[in-house]
């Protein structure tokens, strides 16, 4: 094969890796200073703009009532997805309207929100018990031996009573915990009745959840830009039956197989929430012997002049200098840019450190 169709080839598997290839759902990217507040108070989602709302007109049935059309005066959804940058967490906001609100059974037969995440965009099986020959086998093992890689699945009771808020299927139950997970849901009706719930919740995604907890375990890192697997599903229950289950990836096996989710794209900052200028840079150390360090500008906003202060008496007006410097010492150095929106100023205290 030649190199060319190889990559052609590896191009088709990556798009091939998520369910419904036509499309690509978008997580909004809060500011780091306005990280949501799970509180009950929804008013931090205000400035996630309404296209990012995915509604339920994009899920469909495909089990109890295959097919069926969904009628949002029977079940109404609404879902906005967000991120952090540098913080490995999905924040959700959910919407919902149901004219049966189910929530007096203490185990499974209630309203569910249900949603898997592979945040590494692995694919894969990933629930044991769906996948291992049971006949064979003692019925504890698949639960112990279960890996727990590729994604997680929260079964998220919608509402709760008497219970906790969600079910983490798979053996790391600690994923549902604080600081892992955290939910707040507000409603004003009662078991049977209709009605409307808001909720606001974010988990962790894990490339790998241990059985013996968050030490054992390994975070997905979220990259601006990259694509990662989600879909969610509602399981609609109007008295103890099972009326629906309404979902994104439009195929059933998206709650076990992490091959069977959505694309979707963490993407950067609302142009809107953009600083217009904001002086910013980090460092490596290119040699400790030659005390040579490499900076790197990592301002934002549209910039026409950069000037550096080493710290050392020495200056560059250069985007990315290197400097060498004289001497042991802890060093404070500046940056100062300017573009059409102004001046901006950022110092560093004694970050960089020469023997
Ligand atoms: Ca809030
Ligand atoms: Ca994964
Ligand atoms: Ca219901």
């Amino acid at each position: 094969m030649k190199t060319s169709s190889v990559f052609v080839s590896l191009i088709a598997l990556v798009l091939l890796s998520f369910v419904r290839p036509d499309k690509e759902f978008r997580i909004f990217q809060f500011p780091q200073n306005q990280v949501p507040r799970i509180d009950g108070d929804f008013s931090d989602w205000s400035i996630v703009p309404e296209s990012y709302t995915i509604g339920i007109d994009e899920l469909k049935n495909t089990a109890h009532g295959e097919g069926k059309a969904q009628d949002p005066k029977d079940f109404d959804l609404k879902v906005k997805v967000a991120w952090v940058k540098d913080l490995n967490r999905l924040y959700f906001y959910v919407d919902a309207y149901d004219d049966f609100w189910d929530f007096s059974d203490s185990a499974l037969q209630q309203d569910i929100f249900e949603i898997v995440v592979d945040g590494d965009n692995s694919g894969g099986p990933f629930i044991t018990q769906a996948n291992w020959n049971f006949i064979n086998r003692a019925k504890n093992q698949p639960f112990f031996n279960g890996k727990g890689t590729q994604a997680q699945n929260y079964h998220i009771f919608t509402p709760v009573s008497n219970k906790d808020w969600a079910l983490a299927w798979g053996n790391f139950p600690w994923i549902k915990e604080f600081p892992y997970a955290n939910s707040a849901c507000r409603y004003n009706f009662k078991q049977g009745e209709s009605g409307r719930l808001q909720m606001e919740f974010y988990i962790t995604p894990f490339d790998y959840a241990s059985f013996n907890g968050p030490d054992k375990s390994t975070e997905s890192v979220l990259k601006e830009n990259e694509l990662i697997g989600i879909s969610w599903a509602m399981l609609d229950f109007d008295g103890k039956k099972c009326e629906a289950f309404m979902n994104l990836s439009h195929d059933l096996r998206m709650i076990n197989n992490a091959s069977y989710l959505c694309a979707f794209r963490l993407m950067p900052l609302e142009k809107a929430l953009v600083k217009p200028i904001e002086a910013n840079w980090k460092c490596i150390v290119d040699s400790k012997d030659q005390r040579i360090i490499r900076f790197y500008d990592n301002s934002v906003g549209e910039i026409t002049k950069w000037h550096w202060e080493f710290g050392d008496g020495k200056t560059s007006e250069e985007q990315n200098p290197v400097h060498e410097y004289k001497g042991s010492n802890a060093w404070t150095v500046i940056l100062t840019i300017e573009g059409p929106a102004g001046k901006s100023i950022r110092s560093k205290v004694w970050e960089v450190v020469t023997e």
